[in-house]
């Protein structure tokens, strides 16, 4: 809990007063920060988060991230939060170290600090929540390609910024398992920057640059859908196989061109809604992040922080044909 806070509770029991403006005061401010605004993941996450402050009571969800995915916008926005003194600061973040010094900043000033998504170095957060298993995520986005390719083929990855730390991470265990596909070439791998036009631009290029080439991994909500729209445009549909982590949302029309066969995602918005429960529970001191601990979720159950004060949420659930029209209003 923050001293500020701890101050705000003190004076209205002092004073007796709990008036409108002293309960609005009163509210838990939990900062949930995207990576960039407009990108439909995180939309889907803020609205979980949103379902935690309603279930919770008491808490205001400030969703917020800079306009295009930089570690330095996100500078900008840790520091306003800061001055806003909200009580905790959730983070997905765009480079794992550029934000560590105002993350400390704030920590030294009482804010809960957490990571999600995309993780933060330890020193600059108390905790992280990973969507799903590292290994697990790696091992889906190159099992996806493979099995559309039995005979073996050439494929490039189509990623986020060079410095995003979930996909960095994913792409890296993806490497781990190439041994298990032998005849697998990843030929490339490119940065879409988690715009849409840049991934657009990136994917012409690969399919200028590879013209044998039989898929793209994009393990990214945006890039995913770029590429397959960049796919589309060429004339390859049936030729490149785009695949990776998508909303269904967003990759429905990509699974009706055939432009991508299958994807995977697990759900944002139960991720973002476990964000908020973990946040809340530390910023109240409910729980303290420290190896071992156990924090509640709410509806989605406890997690337990490893050694390295992170935890990991569900698996990934693959889409295709068959289940993107059950899925596609979810989110
Ligand atoms: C994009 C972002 C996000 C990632 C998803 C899969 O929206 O890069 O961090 O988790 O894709």
């Amino acid at each position: 809990m923050s001293i500020t806070r701890r101050i705000a509770i003190a004076t209205g029991l002092v004073a007796g007063l709990w008036s409108t403006t002293a309960l609005a005061q009163d509210n838990m401010r939990i900062a949930l920060v995207a990576k960039s605004l407009g990108n439909g993941f995180f939309e889907a996450a803020a609205r979980g988060a949103e379902e935690a402050a309603e279930e919770l009571g008491g808490v205001e969800i400030i969703y917020t991230g800079p306009t295009s995915t930089t570690a330095e916008g996100q500078i900008e926005v840790i520091n306003s939060l800061i001055a806003q003194r909200v009580d905790a600061i959730a983070i997905s973040a765009n480079d794992p170290d550029a934000v560590v010094p105002a993350l400390e900043r704030a920590m030294q000033r009482g804010i809960t600090v957490i990571s999600w998504d995309s993780g933060v170095a330890p020193e600059g957060r108390e905790m992280h929540l990973a969507p799903s298993s590292d290994e697990l995520i790696g091992q889906t986005i190159i099992k996806l390609a493979a099995d559309q390719l039995p005979e073996g083929g050439k494929v490039a990855v189509l990623s986020a910024t060079s410095t995003s730390t979930n996909q960095n991470v994913w792409i890296e265990e993806m490497k781990q398992v190439m041994g298990d596909y032998p005849d697998i070439e990843v030929v490339a791998t490119v940065y879409g920057d988690d715009l849409a036009d840049k991934s657009y631009r990136e994917t012409q290029g690969l399919l200028q640059s590879y013209p044998d080439l039989d898929a793209i991994i994009a393990p990214t909500s945006v890039g995913i859908v770029a590429a397959a729209q960049a796919v589309q445009d060429a004339g390859k549909v049936g030729e490149v196989n785009v695949t990776g982590l998508g909303l269904p949302s967003e990759m429905a029309g990509a699974i009706e061109s055939g432009a991508s066969k299958s994807f995977a995602i697990w759900n944002p918005v139960d991720l973002g809604y476990a964000t908020a429960m973990i946040a809340h529970a530390l910023a109240t001191d409910a729980a303290t992040a420290e190896p071992g601990a156990e924090i509640s979720m709410g509806r989605m159950g406890t997690a337990t922080l490893d050694d390295d004060n992170q935890a990991a949420m569900s698996e990934p659930f693959t889409y295709d044909a068959s289940n993107i029209d059950e899925f596609k209003s979810v989110f």
